[in-house]
C-alpha cells in the first residue's frame, strides 16, 4: 500500500465495510516531485540508477508530465530529444549525455554516429503526439517552439517510412529494444534464429538493480548485444544493415504509433501553416500497413517476422493500440474484454491465457501505465461510445494501480504488485496527465 492511501473505519461501526480514502493531491505532488527528481537539466532520466540516460519515448511522456505544471520545461524536454537527431533523420532510442557506469551497454558499445553519443536504433515515435498535446495546452507559448522542431519530427517520420517499412507499409523493428517492448514473446521466433557468435563475456547492470526474475533472460540479452555489435560494425549504415540484419519484424507498436503520430504532426502542420505535402499519402500507406497486421488465424493484430514470413501468434498490449491509430475492429473489443477479465490491473503486456504469459517478467505479462495511456486515450477517440467507455474505465483501473502500489515501472497484472524500477518518470507523467482524478481533461 502506498503512503498516500489509508483505510478508515467509522467509529463504533465494527461490522461496517471499510472505506478507502486516497489523498489524490498528495499523489499529484509526489508525481511532480518524481519528475523534478529525475530531471538532469533539460532532459529527464526514466529512473535513477537503472536507466541513467535520456530515453526517447520516456522523454516524450516526461514532456507531457511537465506540461501539467511547467510548460517551458516540457518544450525543453522535446528540444533536448530532437538535439540528438542523426543526419539520416533517425532519433536515437538513448542519448548518453553524461557517461554512467551503472548502465550497460553504454556509448562505446553502441558507437552511435549522431551529434550526441547515442544508441544506433530508434524507439516508438510518440514525440509528435505529445508535442501536439503540449502545443494545444498553450498554443501561444508553443507556437515558435513547435515550429522549430516540426521539420525534425517530419524527417524522423520519413526515416521510418524510408528504412523500416515492409512491402505492405507496416513499420518494422530491427532490434527488440526498438519497439520499447524488449522481451515480448513476439520476438521469440526471430531471436531463436540468431546464433550470437562472438558476443563473449559482458557484465549486465540491469540485474544488479532489479530482481533477474523480472528481467529478460541471458538468451535474450546475448542476442540484443549481438545485434548491437552488428550495427556498430556497419557504422549504423541503414542500407548495409537492411541487407545484413536477420531481425526484421513488422510490429503493431511502431505501425500504430507512427500512424497516430503522423496524423498529429499533420494537424500541427496545418495549425501552424507549415508544409504538409505528401502526408496524406504517408497516412494512406501506414493505414494499409496497419491493416496488413491482421492475423486471420488469430483474428487479431499481430507482429510478423518479415524474414521468415511468419506470424508471431500473439495477442499483446500492442495489438490494442489500433484505436489510437484510427483503426477500429470489433474483434479487438472482444479480445480486450477477454484479456481484461483475466486480470485485476490491465492491460497485461501479453495474453494471460497464453502459456508464454509471465506476470512479473517485464514485457511478457506485466501491465505498464504508459501503454494503458496509449491504449486508453486511443479508445477514447473511437466513434463507438462503448469503446470510449472502456478507455475511461482503463484510466480508472490505472489510477487504482498507481494509488495502491506507487509510481512503479510496471505492475503484476494479477495482484498489482509493483515491479522493476521505482519513482518512474513516465508513470508519474501518466498520472498527472491522465490517471489522476484532478486532471482537467
Ligand atoms: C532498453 C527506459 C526503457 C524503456 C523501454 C524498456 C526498457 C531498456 C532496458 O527501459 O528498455 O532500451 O535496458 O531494459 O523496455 O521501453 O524505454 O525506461
Amino acid at each position: 500500500m502506498s503512503d498516500h492511501q489509508f483505510t478508515k473505519q467509522s467509529a463504533g461501526a465494527e461490522s461496517e465495510p471499510k472505506e478507502t480514502f486516497v489523498d489524490y493531491n498528495a499523489l499529484d505532488a509526489e508525481a511532480r516531485r518524481i519528475l523534478n527528481l529525475n530531471d538532469r537539466g533539460g532532459y529527464t532520466v526514466p529512473t535513477d540508477g537503472l536507466y541513467p540516460y535520456q530515453w526517447n519515448w520516456d522523454s516524450a511522456f516526461a514532456a507531457y508530465g511537465f506540461a501539467q505544471f511547467n510548460i517551458d520545461r516540457a518544450w525543453q524536454e522535446l528540444e533536448s530529444l530532437m538535439a540528438g537527431q542523426w543526419a539520416s533523420g533517425m532519433v536515437p532510442h538513448i542519448l548518453f549525455h553524461k557517461e554512467d557506469a551503472r548502465y550497460f551497454p553504454g556509448p562505446d558499445v553502441w558507437g552511435g554516429v549522431g551529434p550526441i553519443p547515442s544508441s544506433g536504433i530508434s524507439q516508438p515515435p510518440v514525440a509528435a503526439t505529445f508535442a501536439r498535446r503540449v502545443y494545444e495546452m498553450d498554443p501561444l507559448a508553443g507556437k515558435e517552439r513547435m515550429s522549430a522542431i516540426y521539420e525534425g519530427l517530419r524527417r524522423w517520420h520519413q526515416w521510418f517510412l524510408k528504412w523500416r517499412t515492409d512491402e505492405n507499409g507496416a513499420i518494422c523493428v530491427t532490434h527488440p529494444w526498438e519497439a520499447g517492448r524488449d522481451n515480448t514473446p513476439e520476438w521469440d521466433g526471430p531471436l531463436k534464429r540468431i546464433d550470437p557468435v562472438g558476443v563473449g563475456e559482458y557484465k549486465r547492470r540491469d540485474t544488479s538493480h532489479v530482481n533477474p526474475e523480472m528481467r529478460p533472460t541471458k538468451f535474450d540479452y546475448d542476442r540484443y548485444i549481438w545485434l548491437v555489435n552488428l550495427g556498430r560494425n556497419l557504422d549504423w549504415d541503414d542500407a548495409k544493415l537492411k541487407e545484413a540484419n536477420p531481425f526484421r519484424v513488422a510490429d503493431p507498436t511502431m505501425t500504430f504509433l507512427l500512424l497516430r503520430a503522423h496524423r498529429d504532426l499533420q494537424a500541427l502542420g496545418e495549425a501552424l501553416n507549415l508544409p504538409t505535402d505528401g502526408m496524406d499519402a504517408d497516412i494512406a500507406l501506414l493505414e494499409a500497413g496497419a491493416r496488413s497486421l491482421w492475423n486471420p488465424k488469430l483474428q487479431c493484430y499481430d507482429a510478423k517476422d518479415v524474414m521468415a514470413d511468419e506470424w508471431a501468434g500473439c495477442v499483446s498490449s500492442a495489438s490494442f493500440l489500433c484505436w489510437g491509430a484510427g483503426i477500429e475492429n470489433e474483434r479487438m473489443v472482444a479480445h480486450f474484454d477477454r484479456v481484461m477479465q483475466a486480470v485485476k490491473y490491465g492491460v497485461p503486456s501479453h495474453d494471460p491465457h497464453s502459456d508464454r504469459f509471465e506476470p512479473k517478467r517485464y514485457w511478457r505479462g506485466p501491465s505498464w501505465a504508459i501503454v494503458n495511456y496509449l491504449i486508453g486515450t486511443g479508445m477514447e477517440l473511437s466513434t463507438d461510445a462503448d469503446v470510449r467507455a472502456r478507455g475511461r474505465a482503463l484510466a480508472e483501473n490505472t489510477r487504482e494501480a498507481i494509488a495502491k502500489f506507487g509510481f512503479a515501472e510496471y505492475f503484476d497484472p494479477l495482484t498489482g504488485e509493483p515491479a522493476g524500477g521505482s519513482t518512474f518518470t513516465w508513470t508519474a507523467a501518466v498520472w498527472l496527465g491522465w490517471a489522476s482524478p484532478t486532471v482537467k481533461g
